[in-house]
């Protein structure tokens, strides 16, 4: 029988290297002879693309702040079930660009939406999926923005403030604060190469633990 695979999600703000470390992450993982699948949200099915066209186009500037956080939860909803707990199931790992954590951060923090109620959609929605290892990519707003900025029009949530996107900050800090055990916590103001070798050595236990 093949041992369950992990589960690892990035998080961070705009601009804090997401991408760029996934492809790393995901070059080094597969070298180890990791099989895994890598995923995005909102995203990685049909439906939770279509959801991510319409959530993230700045056309829709009306989405109201609770229409926001069940589309959220559609593509969630629908990617774990289809995509990430069948192959979790056959061995495989999933790295996944951001989960249940940019709910808390960008809709709890960021538009106020209260916690219980996130709360409540995650338990429903999730079917006790959590991450095995969330890696958070902690950036100063300013610079992450900086980085950001040379790639064309922002999306309907990038055009927020910059308190908007110190909201998120905090609220990603807290909730690493508060689930040290599963967070790891990279300076993403080094280099590219340093905060890649700082996720390897995060996802070291995540071996051990397979042995
Ligand atoms: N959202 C939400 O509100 N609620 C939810 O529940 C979920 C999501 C799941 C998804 O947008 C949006 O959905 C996001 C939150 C919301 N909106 N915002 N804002 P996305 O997937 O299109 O974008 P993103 O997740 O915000 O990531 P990003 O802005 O595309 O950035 P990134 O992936 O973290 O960074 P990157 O593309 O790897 O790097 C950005 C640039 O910096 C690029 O030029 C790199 O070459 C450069 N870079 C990367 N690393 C470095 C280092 N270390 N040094 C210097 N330069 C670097």
């Amino acid at each position: 029988m093949n041992q369950r695979g992990r589960f690892i999600t990035l998080e961070g703000g705009e601009g804090a290297g997401k991408s760029t470390l996934l492809a790393g992450l995901c070059d080094h993982l597969l070298q180890r002879g990791v099989s895994l699948l890598q995923l995005r949200e909102p995203g990685g099915t049909t439906l939770g693309e279509a959801v991510r066209s319409i959530a993230l186009d700045p056309a829709h500037p009306h989405i109201s702040p609770e229409s926001e956080l069940l589309l959220m939860f559609a593509s969630r909803a629908q990617l774990v079930r289809e995509r990430i707990l069948p192959a979790l199931e056959v061995g495989q790992w999933v790295l996944c660009d951001r989960y249940v954590d940019a709910s808390y951060a960008y809709q709890g923090a960021g538009r106020g939406q209260p916690v219980d109620r996130i709360a409540a959609l995650e338990n429903w929605a999730c079917a006790g999926l959590k991450a095995d290892l969330t890696l958070l990519l902690d950036l100063p707003v300013s610079t992450g923005r900086a980085r950001a900025a040379g790639r064309g029009e922002a999306d309907r949530i990038e055009v927020e403030a910059d308190a908007f996107f110190e909201r998120v900050r905090r609220a990603y800090r807290y909730r690493a604060e508060a689930e040290p055990q599963r967070f790891r916590v990279i300076d993403a103001s080094r280099s590219a190469d340093k905060v890649l070798q700082a996720a390897i050595a995060a996802t070291t236990h995540l071996f051990e633990a397979a042995t």
